[in-house]
């Protein structure tokens, strides 16, 4: 409900913005959700999220990993498009010609099969080749590794996620448990800054709260990821601390539909919300570095069926 009333937000107050990627979106500034995280586990039910897909991206953050050789081996292909892109501007590139592949795989047929079929011998490589998935699988410094290596002007590393779990261990009362993946030095050289930029944990009455600081949001592909996430990630964090769950709490700063998502966002509009899926945890595990997706599971979820749509690069 909280989403849908985002959406209808974005939709009755929303201002046309042009964008980066040439999309164009109409967006808002500034909006808060927040999700009862007792309630059921915030997983959209008006469409069919791929909660694998969140499971392996999130395991794939948590472990410090960058390459996207992890994510394809677990059949999750939501960061190609990046690596790719440094793939085909690179010098070594020799195929066709790939500039602006996002928009013009959209409009144009021979041109999107080219794009296709380019895409899928990049894939192959960074499977098949250690030496090219080390260049080319490479994001940079995403999510995974500012969380867990942050490098120091000193030249040692933070492991700020590690470093938050002992905190909500030994000092629950803290109010700096946070975790930040904006790093200013390095925002300049990166395919895409991070759209999560910050996150804070909050103890009260033994249950674990999380708030997220989005700077900007893709409300129909990438918030339902990113609510799923950061709620996946709590109950992570609350289980190897030994707490309950409290509120996961998302801000979000620009929020934005891209205007070829509109028909979707109206299909989704049209659909009565269901009942909430239940998450289940291997309780065996008990370190969240120790998590593998087979742990990770969820339980009751009868969502309406998938909506396709294109992503924006
Ligand atoms: N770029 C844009 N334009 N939007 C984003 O949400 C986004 N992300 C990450 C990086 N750049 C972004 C990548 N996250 C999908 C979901 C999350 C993504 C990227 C793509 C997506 O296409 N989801 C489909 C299913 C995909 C599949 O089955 O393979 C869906 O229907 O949900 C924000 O973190």
């Amino acid at each position: 409900m909280q989403y849908i009333r985002l959406l209808q937000d974005v939709l009755a107050n929303g201002a046309r913005k042009d964008d980066r990627t040439g999309t164009g979106t109409v967006s808002v500034f500034g909006r808060q959700m927040r999700f009862d995280l007792n309630e059921g586990f915030p997983l959209l039910t008006t469409k069919r999220v791929p909660f694998k897909l969140i499971v392996s991206e999130l395991l794939w953050f948590i472990k410090g990993d960058s390459n996207i050789r992890y994510l394809l081996r677990h059949n999750n292909n939501i960061w190609n498009e990046w690596a790719f892109k440094k793939w085909v501007e690179s010098e070594e590139y020799a195929g066709p010609d790939m500039t602006d592949f996002g928009l013009r795989s959209q409009t144009d047929e021979p041109f999107r099969l080219q794009y296709e079929e380019q895409m899928e011998l990049f894939k192959r490589r960074v499977l098949e080749d250690d030496a090219f998935a080390e260049k080319y699988g490479e994001l940079g410094n995403v999510y995974g590794k500012q969380w867990r290596e942050w490098r120091t002007t000193r030249g040692g590393a933070i492991d700020q996620l590690q470093d938050v779990i002992r905190t909500v261990k030994t000092n629950p009362d803290s109010r700096r448990l946070i975790v930040s993946a904006w790093n200013p030095e390095d925002v300049p050289g990166m395919a895409l800054p991070p759209c999560h930029t910050l996150f804070q944990f909050y103890v009260s009455e033994g249950k674990l709260s999380c708030q997220l600081y989005q700077r900007s949001g893709d409300i129909f592909l990438g918030i339902p990821f990113n609510i799923a996430s950061y709620a996946l990630l709590t109950h992570l964090i609350a289980h190897e601390c030994g707490l309950g769950v409290g509120e996961f709490v998302h801000t979000l700063g620009d929020a934005h539909i891209y205007l070829n998502h509109m028909e979707q966002i109206r299909e989704q509009l049209s659909r009565e919300p269901r009942e909430l899926p239940v998450l289940q945890l291997n309780r065996e595990v008990k370190s969240i570095f120790d998590f593998d997706v087979k742990d990770i599971s969820i339980e009751n979820y009868n969502p309406h069926s998938a909506i396709k749509a294109p992503v924006a690069v």
